[in-house]
């Protein structure tokens, strides 16, 4: 499909199957790994053919943040703010800012960055075997890659805070207990359930899909009264897309909408 380097993808149907492949590391991240995950992104967003994308890992790990081989070779100026303001950040954006839906297939350990790039999916089917630690203290560094941000949204501050404090690992059926995933499977057919919801999301109204993810990240910023405001301008977008009418018609005529992304 494309001269990626670090990562597979293959399109069936209207699904993007997109695996970090660096297996020998953990799918550890490079800025050349960001760098292919935002190809993707802009290409997923300009091709209607796109409907739904699936990310998971290749091998044990999920992925395991920062590819820690690269750390030495940096030179005293290295800023550790801009390499994250120019690739995982834009990783993590591009993701958000895809108005399609993105399910994470965790199949092992997410840490540090790699954490972060499993908060940055919609919706995350987790192995048994699947691990979610923070990392970062344990060598000394503050989360980032939008961790500090997803973490008590989604476990709460007081969770938040013990993970991240004490570097606590959290197995797939913990993450599934106290929010973190979705769902949990044994290892031999979580990836058959990601790709179930995949197929049956990449059948769904792309346009309904765009407006829901846009209003789900702009809640996380503003008040109720604005978000409702937000919500109506959205449902004027949604509301005179072919999809909305064909939904309508398959209602009453008692059969399975077509969307086509009109
Ligand atoms: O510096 C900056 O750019 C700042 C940005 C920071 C963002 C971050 O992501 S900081 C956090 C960095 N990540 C880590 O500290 C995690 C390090 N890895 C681990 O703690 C463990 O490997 C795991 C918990 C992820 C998995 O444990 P386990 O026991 O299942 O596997 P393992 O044996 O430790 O690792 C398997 C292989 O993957 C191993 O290679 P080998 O010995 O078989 O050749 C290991 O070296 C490699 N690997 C794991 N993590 C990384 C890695 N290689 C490079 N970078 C890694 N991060």
């Amino acid at each position: 499909m494309s001269n990626y380097q670090t990562i597979l993808v293959e399109q069936t149907g209207g699904v993007l199957e997109v695996t970090l492949n660096r297996p020998s590391k953990y799918n550890a991240l490079t800025t050349q790994v960001a760098k292919e995950i935002i190809t993707v992104c802009k290409k997923a967003a300009r091709d209607n053919s796109m409907r739904c994308i699936l990310l998971t890992g290749a091998g044990r790990g999920f992925c395991a943040g920062q590819d820690l081989s690269e750390v030495n070779s940096r030179g005293d100026d290295f800023s550790f703010r801009t390499h994250l303001i120019t690739s995982y950040n834009k990783m993590t954006l591009a993701m958000r800012g895809l108005e399609k839906p993105i399910i994470g297939a965790i199949n092992g350990a997410a840490a540090g960055a790699g954490l972060g790039l499993a908060l940055a999916t919609d919706i995350r089917y987790a192995s048994e075997k699947a691990k979610f630690l923070p990392a970062f203290i344990g060598i000394g560094l503050a989360p980032d890659t939008g961790v500090s941000y997803w973490l008590p949204r989604l476990i709460g501050q007081a969770r938040a805070f013990e993970m991240l404090y004490t570097n606590g690992r959290v197995s797939g059926t913990e993450a599934a207990d106290i929010g973190l995933v979705n769902k949990v499977f044994p290892h031999e057919t979580f990836l058959d359930e990601a790709r179930a919801l995949a197929n049956k999301l990449a059948d769904g109204p792309p346009m309904g899909f765009a407006m829901t993810k846009r209003a789900l990240n702009k809640s996380l910023g503003v008040t109720f009264a604005e978000q409702l405001d937000y919500e109506a301008y959205l449902q004027d977008i949604a509301g005179h897309s072919a999809d909305y009418q064909e939904g309508v018609n398959a209602f009453y005529e008692k059969r399975k909408p077509q969307f086509t992304g009109q």
